[in-house]
């Protein structure tokens, strides 16, 4: 069935909260949901119900696209200055020995070792530490366009610029100018965290706070550049800290049109000072979804990050609200197995990425990281599909 006629049926159903039916009203009519609709949305409503809403948002939006793309991740470092408790990845300064801190040589020869594949992004963040500064970055950044102009750098957070433009004594302007020019290509989403002050003392507290964290891809985004954003959510906040976080970014959204895709990332509890606080349930993993589909009218893409979530709950995800995957990856992070994610060795190839989207109907188109297209799947026939023809015969229903 067509999500428009689901949606027609949950607007006639009789058992419905009144509330949940003027919400549903408006996405049916395209006008965006207030603040107080999404806390009602966290506070009332059931998954069905969100997954016919943010479906149908979905739908409107993108069909049955999914996007995804092929990408790595580099860490320079995983030792850190701050001390994040939710972090199972940094070590502290004084356990330094036990971590890695690359060199620019380390950081380019692993670049090198992409050099004949058909990778479109580097994803560049880790700790922070005095040695990776200004010059360091931008040194990075042009060396990396000088090997390959065509890989897309998509590199460090507010967490990162904040540290390193303060210690250089220049402003976030001056700064974010230094490193568009040097091969910037656009900022990834991390580092949000939770941006109302009640929790992101508690969780993150010394690094940039909420507000730096919006300037400076505010100031990204004057500079016609694009950027991500993340929430990290399910640990100690409550629904209203989610709701404030995700209104902070659709008005600034509203301001620049500079933010690409959402991605909520579950907090996972292995291996940090948070291990006492119980990960969120798959149940509640889809509601969160579907509700940031619906409340951010304004942002063209929710994404999924597999190796967080683990690929089972990454598919069922497209069913609620996400319309893109990250990524092939090639196991080049540590961030979320170190974490306790299922996915401890995080690589998809292309194919398995493909079949994983095919198999729940949708059609799978690589993107480069602006969104265009690099190669449209959906009717693209593998050497080895055969092996795939039962999955691919089977009816799908929607
Ligand atoms: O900022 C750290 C989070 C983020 C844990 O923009 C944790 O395309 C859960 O931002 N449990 C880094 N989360 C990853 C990130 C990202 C990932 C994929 C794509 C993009 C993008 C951005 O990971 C950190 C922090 O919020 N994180 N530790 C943890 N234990
Ligand atoms: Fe450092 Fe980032 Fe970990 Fe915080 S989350 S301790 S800033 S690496």
């Amino acid at each position: 069935m067509k999500s428009e006629h689901k949606l027609a049926l949950l607007l006639n159903s009789k058992s419905l909260d009144q509330e949940l039916i003027s919400i549903a009203e408006k996405v049916s009519q395209g006008s965006r949901i207030s603040d107080e609709d999404c806390l009602s949305l966290y506070e009332k409503a059931d998954l069905p119900t969100l997954g016919i809403l943010a479906n149908y948002i979905r739908e409107k939006k993108h069909g049955d696209k999914v996007f995804f793309n092929r990408n790595f991740h580099m860490e320079p470092t995983n030792v850190c200055l701050y001390t994040c408790s939710f972090c199972s990845y940094s070590r502290l300064i004084k356990k330094r020995s036990e971590g890695w801190e690359y060199s620019l040589e380390d950081m380019m020869d692993i670049v090198k070792t992409y050099d004949d594949e058909p990778i479109t992004e580097v994803h560049i963040v880790g700790g922070v530490l005095p040695q990776y500064d200004v010059q360091f970055y931008s040194d990075l950044f042009r060396s990396i366009k000088d090997h390959r102009p065509d890989l897309h750098v998509k590199a460090l957070t507010p967490v990162e610029y904040h540290y390193i433009f303060k210690k250089a004594k220049i402003s976030y302007e001056e700064g974010m100018k230094i490193m568009d020019d040097a091969g910037l290509d656009s900022m990834p989403g991390g580092g949000a965290e939770i941006f109302h002050p009640e929790i992101r003392d508690q969780i993150a507290g010394g690094k940039c706070s909420g507000d730096e964290w919006l300037r400076i891809h505010e100031i990204w985004h004057e500079l016609g550049r694009r950027s991500n954003a993340t929430m990290l959510y399910g640990h100690i906040e409550a629904f209203r800290h989610r709701v404030h976080h995700m209104s902070e970014l659709r008005k600034l959204q509203d301001k620049t049109s500079g933010f690409q895709t959402f991605i909520p990332l579950k907090f996972r509890n292995k291996g940090n000072e948070m291990s006492h606080v119980d990960e969120s349930t798959v149940v509640e993993d889809l509601r969160n979804y579907a509700i940031s589909r619906i409340f951010l009218d304004n942002f063209d893409h929710i994404k999924a990050y597999w190796p967080m979530i683990g690929r089972d709950t990454a598919q069922l995800s497209l069913a609620f609200g996400v319309d893109d995957l990250d990524g092939t990856i090639d196991d080049t992070t540590k961030i979320y197995s170190m974490a306790g994610s299922e996915e401890q060795n995080p690589s998809l190839t292309t194919e398995q990425l493909v079949q994983m989207i095919r198999r729940v109907g949708r059609e799978p188109i690589e993107r480069d990281t602006l969104y265009n297209v690099v190669t449209d799947y959906t009717d693209h026939v593998f050497e080895d599909d055969k092996q795939y023809k039962g999955y691919l015969s089977l009816p799908v229903v929607k």
